[in-house]
């Protein structure tokens, strides 16, 4: 549903605003500048001088007008009034936007409502008198950053919040502008929220040193609107308290978390809450006294409650029983549905599994109709080439949002079942985990960043397009000025958009595709080498190690064929999907081909609706995704004239590793796969370049460094 309802206004007026706007923004000066990305898609920019009028004060008011004053790109001396007023029409922190003025019932609406204004005024986007609503009350990042400045999955850097040392308490000039620069790029994309530790927590991040630090990194993001959450271990009473158990139902501990959320509002009377993995992956849960996750999750929300803080519960629990991974997740939450305190919040990863090249939606999403539902996505691209492969994961959420659950009929949406439009939920939230290090450039790779930049988009208005959230990252990130030293001359904007911004959008909208193509098409799943999460690995299944770790549990290739049977005659995993996604996916026929294998285990010969057969098919479209790599360097390549030196070759070095890697992968699988089909690839496209037992040699050894 697109939240905007664009109202009133005089239409001869409200054209000519759009043109001046188009064409003010087409005047703009394209001077190449070196640049390091720091600045993300802030970058300084020519502006000229404003009048903001705003009776209201607060330090996130005082933002709101120095952002509007040091960024305004509109006609210059214009007068712009903030209006802080209640109006029913506005949600959250949603904001009223007219030509002159910002309204909103809060502060943070106001800072919204200008940064919105300004990114318009930046990309050529009309401005109107509408009306913006969150499609999220809380949109929240999720940091997996550990106590000693580590970061779980994270691969641009360290920390910005912890590290270990002698230091590893002072608060420094330098930790504060950083956390300031952060809060800004968030507030500018309107994530609200963030989780600063990770769901692996220590036990120590409640103890007092650590809560000191987390209330002076609170304290620079509060201005900017931004609300501190922190992951706890369960067991903490046991570990950094005096009680002998972590029992949920001990009144022993009841009062221990009580009084640790008290000492928590003491510091930070804003806190948002608690993240928590429970009896997952190894981590302690109230299931190791018996209790379930409800009763667990009440327990902590209780303790919240008079502050208004909430709990948010992951859902991504496996064991290493018999039973599908894929299954486990609905298994084990669906009974509970209704038995959860309306502020707790449960946090479901997008796929059943665990943040897959491509995954169909999680079926939790809408069968829970009576507990709050909110998505978690990953920023951070432990599975799609970490920070060396060009992905922009907007189109894979889009995917995800708009997948249709049918629980409540047709059009039921994961994004309808997840922000309020189906279900009553006290609260609504969307989570992603973070990309953001200490690399100069926050993420690593300088596209990674339009992956933080959309999941902020995505999470503020849920119906956005992955085409809408590229066209204004790009235009942010690379538009405006620039120096070419080559040549100096102007830019023109009509000679930037067909050479620069036209190629660079559709590369990274073909990009997500390009990625699975290479890693795992029509629905293979999880079959990367041991633990890094990075490179081929489907033949990595040593002794000891459990089933549900290893790659040959999820494609299953043998002599027969290849793929997961998640039909009746198999895990029956499709039955936890709603009719008609049920019969859908169970038959091969009318089951989509992105999630064929994912459903079916299918034999090598069988043929495909492009007439095909599987193992042809596989090839080509392994094949197409080193094909598709090497377009992405030619269309790189050809937009050197309009990018800086220093990013130009940034990611030009990053995309030929990233053609290295696809190659590497095409080669690996097919060559793996080849043992079991024994058919020949099909002879009109390009032969694998490495040998399988090298690969398969030089996995082991890096393993064994
Ligand atoms: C934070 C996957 C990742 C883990 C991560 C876990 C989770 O298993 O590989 O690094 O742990 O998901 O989401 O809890």
């Amino acid at each position: 549903m697109d939240r905007t309802i664009g109202t009133m206004m005089n239409n001869t007026y409200k054209q000519m605003r759009i043109i001046i706007n188009i064409f003010i923004f087409l005047l703009l000066p394209f001077i190449l500048h070196a640049e390091d990305g720091h600045n993300l898609w802030l970058r300084a920019r020519e502006t000229a001088p404003v009048e903001v009028i705003c009776s209201k004060k607060s330090p996130t008011l005082r933002i709101a007008e120095q952002e509007l004053v040091q960024g305004w790109q509109g006609k210059p001396n214009e007068k712009i009034e903030l209006i802080v007023k209640n109006d029913k029409s506005l949600k959250n922190d949603g904001f009223r936007l007219t030509t002159n003025t910002i309204q909103a019932n809060t502060d943070r609406g106001i800072l919204y409502g200008v940064f919105e204004l300004l990114r318009r005024q930046q990309t050529g986007q009309p401005i109107y008198e509408q009306v913006c609503n969150p499609s999220y009350e809380r949109r929240i990042l999720n940091h997996w950053d550990n106590l000693d400045g580590t970061i779980e999955r994270g691969y641009a850097g360290r920390s910005i919040f912890w590290r270990k040392g002698a230091d590893a308490f002072v608060v420094t000039e330098t930790d504060k502008q950083l956390w300031q620069e952060y809060a800004r790029a968030n507030a500018s994309i309107g994530i609200n929220g963030t989780v600063l530790n990770n769901v692996n927590a220590s036990p120590s991040i409640l103890t007092a040193d650590y809560l000191k630090r987390t209330k002076a990194i609170a304290d620079v993001l509060r201005p900017y609107g931004i609300t501190t959450y922190l992951s706890i271990n369960f067991a903490s009473p046991q570990v950094i308290g005096e009680v002998k158990t972590a029992d949920p139902l001990n009144p022993d501990v009841v009062n221990w978390w009580e009084k640790k959320v008290k000492e928590i509002y003491d510091l930070i009377p804003d806190f948002g809450g608690f993240l928590v993995k429970a009896n997952s992956e190894g981590q302690p849960g109230p299931q190791d006294f018996g209790r379930s996750h409800a009763q667990g999750a009440n327990m902590l929300a209780d303790a919240l409650s008079p502050f208004g803080g909430i709990v948010m519960w992951r859902a991504f629990v496996y064991n290493p029983s018999d039973e599908d991974r894929a299954k486990q997740a609905y298994s084990e939450f669906m009974p509970l549905d209704g038995q959860f305190r309306d502020n707790v919040v449960i946090q479901v990863k997008n796929g059943p599994i665990d943040f897959q090249p491509r995954e169909p939606f999680s079926p939790l999403f809408g069968a829970m109709k009576k507990t709050a539902v909110m998505p978690e996505l990953q920023i951070t691209q432990e599975y799609l080439g970490q920070s060396v492969h060009l992905v922009f994961l907007a189109t894979m959420w889009e995917e995800f949002l708009k997948s249709d659950t049918y629980r409540s009929g047709k059009g039921s949406t994961v994004a309808y079942c997840t922000d309020g439009s189906i279900f009553p939920q006290k609260h609504t939230a969307i989570a992603g985990v973070a990309n953001i290090g200490s690399d100069v450039n926050w993420c690593g790779h300088p596209f990674a960043q339009a992956n933080w930049y959309a999941f902020g988009r995505l999470a503020w208005n849920n119906s956005l397009s992955s085409g809408q959230i590229a066209d204004e990252w790009v235009k942010q990130t690379f538009g405006g000025e620039s120096d070419n030293a080559e040549d100096s001359k102007p830019i023109l904007f009509a000679d930037w958009q067909v050479n620069f911004l036209q190629p660079v959008k559709q590369m990274m909208l073909n990009s997500r595709e390009a990625a699975v193509n290479y890693m795992m098409p029509l629905g293979l799943h999880h079959i990367f080498a041991a633990n890094h999460h990075y490179g081929p690995g489907p033949w990595w299944a040593p002794e000891g190690v459990r089933k549900d770790w290893t790659p040959p549990y999820y494609h299953q290739a043998d002599t027969n064929g290849i793929g997961f049977d998640r039909t009746a005659t198999g895990s029956n995993a499709a039955s936890q999907y709603h009719e008609p996604l049920r019969s859908l996916f169970s038959d091969p026929k009318t089951c989509p081909d992105i999630y064929l294998l994912w459903f079916h285990h299918l034999s090598w010969n069988y043929i495909m609706k492009s007439g095909r057969t599987l193992w042809n098919e596989m090839c080509y479209r392994y094949d197409k995704g080193v094909q598709q790599v090497r377009e992405f360097q030619k269309t790189w390549d050809e937009v050197k004239p309009y990018v800086d030196e220093e990013r130009f070759v940034h990611v030009q070095s990053k995309l030929r590793e990233q053609a290295i890697n696809a190659q590497v992968w095409k080669d690996a699988c097919l060559l793996y796969f080849q043992q079991f089909s024994k058919l020949p690839i099909p002879y009109d496209i390009e032969r694998p370049v490495n040998e399988l037992g090298d690969m398969v040699r030089k996995d082991r050894d890096r393993k064994n460094q």
